[in-house]
């Protein structure tokens, strides 16, 4: 039995003031909240059914159909015998150079881009620093959200110097795959990680709240020549990304 979850359901249920709206929705979004916050705990798992009823009241019919919402939204997954459970955590690799599209399509996931932005514009300072470029000089910037399928992941901006990718179109869904086919693949990169708290805009295309915590990575890719292809400011979640590398001694 998961206490501290149906503790922190039965607060939320009495904070919030009922409204006329149903019962199952309102059910819905205390869940997806607690989710979001991490209140399912490591093994992911939400008391099953019957306890969420007991719980908090309601019928098991409420339940079921606030369970069902939350299930076809993709925030977590039923499976008979058990209790619903969030959806897997992905495990990237904080120490290999691979893109997005490649380390899903490894899983046998559905890597899908929406375009936000892409545009040539003149670089930003923080893009001329990071990329060694002149004031002034011209780079390609993408705003991606990535997704599996129809759930969102991560949102990504990036800037590449034009004089590397000279044209946005050429990113169809992959920008390694565009470099790699420029004959311009990165060959090394420096990374950086930090705790965020998500912006209203991220948590909007991220389907998540706003504050929710995520993971701000930075990435500074290189050609073979030293030049520096890409400027990255990933913003992955934290809810369903764990980022490990191995340690070797020195
Ligand atoms: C990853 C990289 C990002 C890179 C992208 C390329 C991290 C934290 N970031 O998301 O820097 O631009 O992959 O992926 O891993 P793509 O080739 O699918 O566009």
């Amino acid at each position: 039995m998961n206490t501290g979850f149906n503790l922190a359901l039965l607060t939320r249920l009495q904070e919030t003031p009922a409204d006329p709206g149903p019962r199952y929705a309102r059910l819905g979004s205390i869940l997806k909240e607690l989710i979001d916050a991490g209140a399912a705990g490591p093994d992911g798992v939400l008391p099953p059914e019957r306890e969420l009823a007991r719980v908090t009241g309601l019928s098991r019919v409420t339940v079921r159909k606030a369970l069902a919402g939350l299930a076809a939204a993709g925030v977590i997954h039923q499976r008979p015998g058990s209790g619903p459970y969030v959806g897997e955590r992905i495990v990237r690799s904080f120490s290999r150079l691979t893109s997005f599209t490649e380390d899903l399509r490894a899983r046998g996931m559905d890597s899908r881009v929406v375009f936000l932005d892409r545009t040539v514009a003149d670089v930003s300072s923080d893009e001329s620093m990071a990329l060694a470029l002149a004031p002034g000089s011209r780079v390609v910037r993408l705003h991606r959200l990535r997704l599996d399928g129809s759930r969102p992941l991560a949102v990504e901006e990036t800037a590449v110097p034009l004089s590397i990718l000279p044209d946005p179109g050429l990113v169809r869904d992959s920008l390694y795959e565009a470099l790699t086919a420029l004959g311009l693949p990165p060959q090394r990169a420096m990374q950086r990680l930090r705790a965020v708290a998500l912006e209203p805009a991220a948590a909007f295309h991220l389907g998540l709240t706003a504050g929710a915590p995520a993971l701000h990575i930075e990435r500074r890719a290189f050609l073979a020549d030293g030049r520096a292809v890409e400027f990255t400011r990933s913003i992955y979640r934290a809810d369903v990304y764990d980022f490990v590398a191995e340690l070797t001694l020195p």
